[in-house]
């Protein structure tokens, strides 16, 4: 009898400043890959329904005060405790559509003051991403998209010092989308991309390597 050889999903993430589409694309993306008979699903970052997501939550909803060092490691750990179920959905062989992750940690953070490499310590050694499609546009433009809500880092000032930061961060496997263009034909690209970057994971190990 023929044995099976489980093949790992891929971990693919979008990242990019707020009202660049990350959301949209992230959700079309699992579900075109759905359709073609690859098994796929959505996690996003802060995963604000556990108790360290609540904290958060209360945080960036302005209800609750806390050092920029707190928060920063709060959003580090609610990539930790994530981990493990991560990595089980990767190793079933369900690749993961992740809506922003570490990229996003050390560019607000160090939008707001924090040391750069203070803020990728906490994170060194999580699962990398295979692809990060960064979601680029400029702040002007995405603040025409209908602007900002209240949440405490909607604004103009912080999102452009953030873009900054995420161009810094930049690194081999990210490819630059510019978010300007139609949403069907971002969708078209990633579609593609992907279905290529899951192909070259499938038989890879696992990458617990972030910064290290
Ligand atoms: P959403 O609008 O996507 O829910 O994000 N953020 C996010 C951080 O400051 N650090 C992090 O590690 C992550 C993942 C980006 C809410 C805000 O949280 C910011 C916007
Ligand atoms: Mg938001």
């Amino acid at each position: 009898p023929k044995s099976t050889i489980l093949q790992r999903g891929a971990f693919i993430l979008l990242e990019g400043c707020d009202r660049t589409g990350k959301s949209t694309q992230a959700e079309k993306l699992v579900a075109a890959l759905n359709q073609r008979g690859h098994q796929a699903r959505l996690w996003k970052f802060p995963d604000r329904t556990t108790g360290i997501g609540q904290m958060i939550h209360g945080y960036l909803a302005q209800g609750k005060d806390l050092n920029d060092q707190t928060v920063h490691l709060l959003f580090s750990a609610n990539r930790w405790e994530a981990m493990d179920t991560l990595k089980t959905h990767l190793l079933q062989g369900t690749t993961l559509v992740v809506d922003r992750y570490a990229y996003s940690g050390v560019a607000f953070s160090a939008a707001k003051g924090l040391d750069l490499h203070w803020c990728k310590q906490p994170d060194v050694g999580l699962l990398a991403p295979d692809v990060t499609f960064f979601l680029d546009m400029p702040i002007e433009e995405s603040m025409k998209r209908g602007g900002f809500g209240d949440e405490r880092y909607e604004k103009v000032a912080l999102q452009t010092k953030v873009r900054e930061i995420f161009h810094a961060l930049q690194e081999p496997n990210w490819q630059l989308i510019d978010a300007t263009q139609a949403i069907a034909a971002i969708h078209d690209s990633l579609v593609h991309s992907s279905l290529q970057v899951i192909a070259a994971a499938k038989d890879a190990p696992l990458q617990c390597n972030l910064w290290a």
